[in-house]
């Protein structure tokens, strides 16, 4: 897949594409869908299949911090546009400057002067620019005078309820990570770097863990999880694993962490980056009565998050 970030890039390179435009957090089932449709129709029509997004999110460009915690990070969204089959990707830097064009002139600028648009799929609720004018209607008439087809889509309904980006943050917020996969079309994911921690983990506890510095945003409710643990960049199968997300209430009060016990793995991860597949919450974090009840409890969890990860329905 191409990725440009400035459409002089593109520019005069391209003789017809089939687009779609989104911030596409997650690249959830709804995402999917969208972008599947562009693949084909570009295949069937002989045109370059682009997705156009923002980087960064309009939001966090107009309102500055208060946006919710991204479920997926630039990096991995092109990895999961690209594997959809996608040739070419715009990420366009968001700017003032940009929200402020008006959607007649961004449209024709961007996407039929730049990437000699003739088809263009929308989400079913997509409207962009300044007080959302840049909506359906207007593209379908400034279709009929630049020469590009326009497609809305039905929201994609799963569990009788529209799959959103909102409602799969809401899920993983509340600990269902198991609901998450019909909706995202894979194991909510969570990446860190694999730093120092405390050293009780191996030393009082004999459950060494690795200790996770955030890459990505979004994080699970506070509790002990089954997961996969993939180590990035290696081709070692993902291992079974517990995490958990908390505050180490029994050895005193933490900022919050991410630890990871990798069960049947006896090595040094310092300086590597993990990605964390979220399968099963098991329990709230509690506070034990020192060590020995915590270790009784974390062998406990160990082998119900083993039985988890065998059944049907875990495997990554
Ligand atoms: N710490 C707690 O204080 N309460 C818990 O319920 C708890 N559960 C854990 C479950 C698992 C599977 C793992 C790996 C760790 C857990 N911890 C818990 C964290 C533990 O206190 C921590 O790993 C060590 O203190 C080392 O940082
Ligand atoms: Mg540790």
């Amino acid at each position: 897949m191409i990725v440009a970030t400035d459409i002089a890039e593109l520019e005069g390179t391209l003789s017809a594409s089939c687009v779609t435009i989104g911030n596409f957090d997650g690249v959830h089932k709804g995402h999917q869908e969208l972008i599947q449709r562009v693949v084909q129709h570009g295949q069937k029509h002989a045109m370059l299949s682009v997705v156009v997004t923002f980087e960064p999110h309009p939001l966090r460009v107009l309102t500055g911090k208060k946006t919710p915690p991204f479920i997926t990070l630039l990096e991995q969204k092109l990895d999961l546009i690209s594997e959809l089959g996608v040739e070419c990707c715009l990420v366009l830097p968001f700017s003032r400057a940009l929200a402020e064009l008006p959607p007649e002139e961004f449209v024709r600028r961007y996407l039929v002067q730049g990437l000699c648009m003739r088809h263009l799929y929308i989400g079913y609720d997509y409207a962009f620019g300044k007080g959302r004018a840049g909506n359906y209607d207007l593209l379908r008439r400034m279709g009929e005078d630049c020469g590009f087809g326009v497609e809305r889509l039905d929201p994609v309904i799963i569990g009788s309820a529209v799959v959103s980006s909102t409602r799969i943050r809401d899920l993983v917020q509340a600990g269902d990570v198991w609901d998450v996969p019909p909706l995202l079309g894979r194991f909510f994911q969570f990446a860190g770097e694999v730093i120092h921690g405390a050293g009780r983990g191996s030393r009082l506890l004999g459950f060494p863990t690795a200790n996770l510095r955030p890459i990505d945003e979004l994080l699970p409710k506070r509790g002990i999880y089954a997961v996969w643990a993939e180590i990035l960049g290696s081709d070692e199968a993902p291992f079974a694993a517990v995490a958990n997300v908390g505050h180490n209430p029994t050895f005193g009060e933490h900022p919050l962490s991410v630890e990871v016990h990798i069960m049947d793995l006896d090595r040094d991860l310092y300086g590597s980056a993990l990605r964390i597949h979220f399968v099963q919450r098991l329990r709230d974090e509690m506070k034990f009565d020192g060590p020995g009840p915590l270790v009784a409890r974390i062998k406990e969890d160990i082998r119900l998050a083993r039985q988890i990860l065998a059944a049907p329905g875990a495997e990554l």
